[in-house]
């Protein structure tokens, strides 16, 4: 049976008012923008003619301007669900003009499935293939997708010929078995593969809509004196670890969030010349990861998306069979699964906005109250990690937020789940330590010299107890910055 095909116009008339609607891909990489983009122009249509047009948003990750950017312009967003970075959205978010909720990544297909959160009416899927018995070949990002292709009623592929069919076999596509009939996930090393190369979907739900458009990609920062100097802080922890025998001379899988601190750290990671040549298993192949396994520093990567530049992408498109050998893109749910995440020991790298003395972190509101961009997968890793490891410069804004605080304004990751925490200054390695040795470690070691005199204040100014915390003064940062717009004026009383 041949496929339906239509336009991305055509298409988008297939999404009603209040449908939920599922999309392929994690960060910008696998994600369609043709039939988004004319999905936003018909909500601004409806809305001219005085209609509603607002629909549910469930995404792998953050995606690129086409979905959250467009559709958040149009004013089409009932709710929206996980991490976003999109700074139309973020504001809309800020503003209260939708309700969005984060989530582990790992979980949202689960969730789907079970029902939690609605039907899923329509999935919109990049693809670099589709046969007419059903076969859909996602591109560069995998995220949720076939979860919504099995959930959703109606299938809209938006076939795009920027990306090569021959992607094909870079992919391991499967959902786990819902319990009570879960069994193990079967990934005992990084590149087992355990799925097909395909989501195989029933072809009346699919219609076809012909494209061709790049990546929405963006370049990362070049690495600057700070982002060098956390990543060679990590590579020297890892050295002494190894020397010291906590971790194996072979060494152990890595992850590593998103963004630039994450980048540079695997930078440095690849000029260290003690740590040996390593496996990733992330949910984002970064720029990074690309050149170290060109240059053979990294051996294989499973992630859920290419998360990589445009020039990285057409280096990869240049020499495609060598990075299939390498690379494999799962589910969310399993390049974020806690499972394997424990069985495979990996180290686990994210980034921190701030870190309380004690070890909590905020990983996502700004002030305690403005979403950043969501928990993405650093809560995935963080929990069952061999060694789970916090990153953050020690200052933010020209010096005038200190990353270490009395309290953080809001917590993603608990003091009972972060070992170690990094900044340019040094590492506190906060394994069996209590929280005042802790506080100690975090203010002489990561804090900037110039918050250190202010934070022992503090520290001094705490209740005798477990948790030396002082509930009068545990703010006085935060508030510093809201009243005066700089920590450096907290008042410790
Ligand atoms: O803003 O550029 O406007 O100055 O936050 O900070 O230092 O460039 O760092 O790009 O690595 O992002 C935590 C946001 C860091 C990210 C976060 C401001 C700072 C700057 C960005 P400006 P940097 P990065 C994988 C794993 C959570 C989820 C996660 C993140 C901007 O890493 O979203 O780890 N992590 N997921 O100035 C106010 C503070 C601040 C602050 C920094 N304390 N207060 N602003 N900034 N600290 C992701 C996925 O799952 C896909």
């Amino acid at each position: 049976m041949a496929l339906k095909k239509m336009t991305a116009d055509e298409a988008a008339k297939l999404i009603n008012n209040n449908d939920n609607v599922g999309f392929s891909g994690f960060t910008h990489a696998g994600c369609p923008k043709a039939v988004p983009r004319a999905l936003a122009a018909r909500a601004e249509e409806e809305h001219r003619a005085g209609r509603e047009f607002r629909i549910g948003m469930f995404t792998g990750a953050s995606t690129g301007d086409s979905i959250d950017g467009a559709l958040t312009r149009a004013q089409a967003v009932k709710f929206r669900t996980p991490y976003q970075t999109n700074g139309d959205m973020r504001r809309a978010i800020n503003n209260e003009e939708f309700a969005y909720f984060d989530l582990h990544l790992s979980t949202l297909a689960q969730d789907l499935r079970y029902g939690f959160y609605g039907p899923v009416d329509v999935a919109i899927i990049e693809a670099c293939d589709v046969t007419e018995d059903g076969e859909i070949v996602p591109t560069v990002g995998v995220g949720i997708s076939p979860t919504i292709c099995r959930l959703a009623d109606k299938v809209i592929v938006e076939l795009n010929a920027w990306h090569p069919r021959q992607l094909r076999g870079i992919h391991d596509l499967t959902q786990v078995q819902d319990p009570p009939h879960r069994t193990d996930t079967g990934i005992e090393e990084v590149r087992d593969r355990i799925g097909k190369d395909h989501i195989k979907v029933d072809p009346s739900k699919i219609v076809v809509v012909e494209v061709n458009e790049p990546n929405e990609g963006s370049d990362f920062a070049p690495v600057d004196e700070v982002t060098r100097k956390i990543g060679e802080n990590v590579a020297a922890f890892f050295v002494g670890e190894m020397k010291g025998g906590r971790i194996p001379q072979s060494f152990l899988p890595i992850q590593s969030g998103v963004g630039n601190i994450a980048n540079a750290v695997l930078a440095a990671l690849a000029d260290s010349p003690d740590i040996p040549d390593m496996e990733v298993y992330t949910e984002v192949i970064q720029d990074a990861v690309i050149d170290m396994l060109l240059s053979g520093r990294v051996k294989f990567a499973s992630g859920s998306s290419l998360t990589v530049s445009n020039p990285c992408m057409d280096k990869i498109y240049e020499n495609l069979s060598f990075f299939k050998e390498r690379v494999l893109l799962r589910t969310t749910e399993f390049s974020n699964n806690p499972e394997v995440v424990r069985r495979l020991g990996i180290i686990a790298m994210n980034t921190a906005l701030e870190a309380d003395i004690f070890g909590n972190i905020n990983s996502t509101n700004v002030m305690g109250s403005k979403i950043m961009n969501g928990v993405g997968g650093s809560g995935d890793f963080t929990r069952a990690a061999y060694l789970s490891i916090f990153l953050s410069p020690s200052v933010a804004k020209g010096g005038k937020i200190s990353a270490f605080v009395p309290m953080v304004s809001h917590t993603d990751h608990s003091e009972h789940d972060v070992k170690v925490i990094i900044s340019e200054y040094g590492v506190a390695d906060l394994r069996g330590k209590s929280p005042r040795e802790r506080a100690e470690l975090i203010i002489e070691n990561c804090a900037h010299p110039d918050y250190r005199p202010l934070l022992r204040k503090y520290l001094e100014s705490g209740t005798k107890g477990q948790t030396p915390v002082n509930l009068y003064n545990a703010f006085a940062f935060h508030r510093a910055f809201l009243e005066t717009g700089d920590m450096m004026n907290a008042e410790i009383k």
